[in-house]
């Protein structure tokens, strides 16, 4: 308390009110993917992951089932200060007493315990279908590819994906976001980059032509530059899913670990904004490749949250996180992972942006950068404590999972 009351005289010279950002943060929410648990590995498929993304690691205590990946969750989520969403795959669907369904033909029953689940905890629910780890990837290609059953096949799973994202917007009473991302591509240099993107656009639009409540169900589409094993040619390329989005009115969404390397995502949100109504993140962090390394309070992730803050985009921005490390505890992941995530929005709502905006504008180019520095070294510790006080959220989480590690995890075997 003494701490935060004097930080907050700290930033008040800075003509920046702490309190306010306080109550703002609280309200922001944060989409947690489930995937971190499992290392994406769902419930639905006994194919190994695939489309170009990979889990490494083995560390012990990977959830196997539903109730393993709930425990887990909700131990992270006890853990985890301010608003929630869970954000599901298709993959994770739960079939009850030996039943099964294709992913063409999943309804919202096969999720029925993942809406109890959200709603006894006061909680939306996002969507991903699921494009990869399944027998009807054919070559690599899903709604691109060539041969009509699997292209159709996959639309079908498009469309079932949209019923149950109303479904759960439905059910928890909270909008649900629903991304769209395929690994379509190609190891090698294609001779005909053009029919495959035609053949994406197609699909798209055929699963687009559901009707949905659109003030309920925010369609979304993820772009990439390359996965493993399908370096050369990536279907769903920025340019294509930009275009789309914007051609279709839907939402695109940037994943920070989807673009060259020396490109940023913080310097593309500005122009994102405004050109579309809502925008959409995966926060991730590559490392020299789109590695989904946990989120880290780094200067990207700082950059990012200060675009949004800035820009009074909170509210036009679905902010999820999508990474998974399986070199250790998973539930410590989740919550380092996401805790950044809200502590650089916290260190942006703290940032002093009128000044140093105005700084810009003048030309004092000078000021801005002392500036900038400055406010770096702040006192951001001590209102993060705060938050946490407000929350009821303890600042220490480790002691808590080591404890769960050594009494559920480790006997996960
Ligand atoms: C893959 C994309 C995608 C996935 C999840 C599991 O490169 O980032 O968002 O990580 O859908
Ligand atoms: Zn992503």
């Amino acid at each position: 308390m003494e701490r935060y009351e004097s930080s907050k005289n700290i930033y008040k010279n800075y003509g920046v009110d702490t309190e306010k950002a306080l109550e703002r943060l609280k309200d922001v929410c944060i989409s947690v993917h489930c995937w971190q648990g499992d290392d994406v590995i769902g419930f639905d498929s006994k194919e190994s992951l695939s489309g170009g993304i990979q889990t490494t690691g083995n560390y012990p205590g990977r959830a196997r089932t539903p109730n393993e990946l709930m425990a887990d969750l909700d131990l992270a989520f006890s853990l985890i200060p301010g608003r929630k969403k869970l954000n599901l795959h298709a993959s994770y669907a739960i079939f009850e007493d030996g039943e099964t369904a294709g992913r063409d033909k999943l309804e919202p029953k096969h999720f029925s315990k993942w809406v109890e689940f959200a709603k006894s905890r006061k909680m939306g629910i996002d969507f991903n279908p699921t494009f990869f780890a399944h027998p009807m990837v054919k070559d690599g290609l899903t709604l691109s590819s060539p041969d009509e059953n699997v292209r159709s096949y996959w639309i079908a799973h498009g469309k079932a994906c949209i019923k149950i994202a109303e479904h759960f917007a439905n059910e928890t009473g909270v909008p649900c976001v629903i991304n769209f991302w395929i690994p379509d591509g190609y190891k090698d240099i294609p001779a005909d980059r053009l029919a495959p993107r035609a053949r994406f656009k197609d699909s798209m639009d055929e699963i687009l032509s559901v009707p949905y409540d659109k003030s309920k169900v925010f369609v979304t589409l993820e772009s990439k530059v390359f996965g493993i094993g399908l370096e050369s040619y990536t279907v769903g390329s920025a340019e294509f899913c930009l275009s789309y989005s914007t051609l279709k009115g839907i939402t695109p969404l940037m994943d920070n670990g989807h673009y060259h390397p020396t490109e940023l995502v913080s310097d593309k949100i500005s122009s994102l904004l405004l050109f579309n109504e809502k925008l959409a993140l995966h926060i991730t962090r590559g490392v020299r490749w789109d590695s989904d390394h946990v989120v880290l309070f780094d200067d990207e992730t700082k950059e990012i949250a200060k675009e949004i803050v800035r820009n009074d985009a909170l509210d036009r921005v679905f902010i999820a996180t999508d990474y998974f490390d399986a070199s250790i505890n998973r539930i410590s992941a989740w919550i380092t992972g996401v805790r950044n995530v809200q502590k650089a929005l916290l260190f942006a709502l703290l940032q002093p942006d009128k000044k140093m905006k105005s700084l810009q504008e003048s030309g004092d180019f000078t000021e801005l950068m002392a500036l900038s520095e400055e406010i770096k070294t702040a006192p951001l510790g001590d209102v993060w404590n705060e938050f946490l006080r407000r929350e009821g959220t303890e600042p220490d989480y480790l002691t808590k999972v080591k404890k769960y590690e050594k009494e559920v995890l480790v006997k996960r075997v």
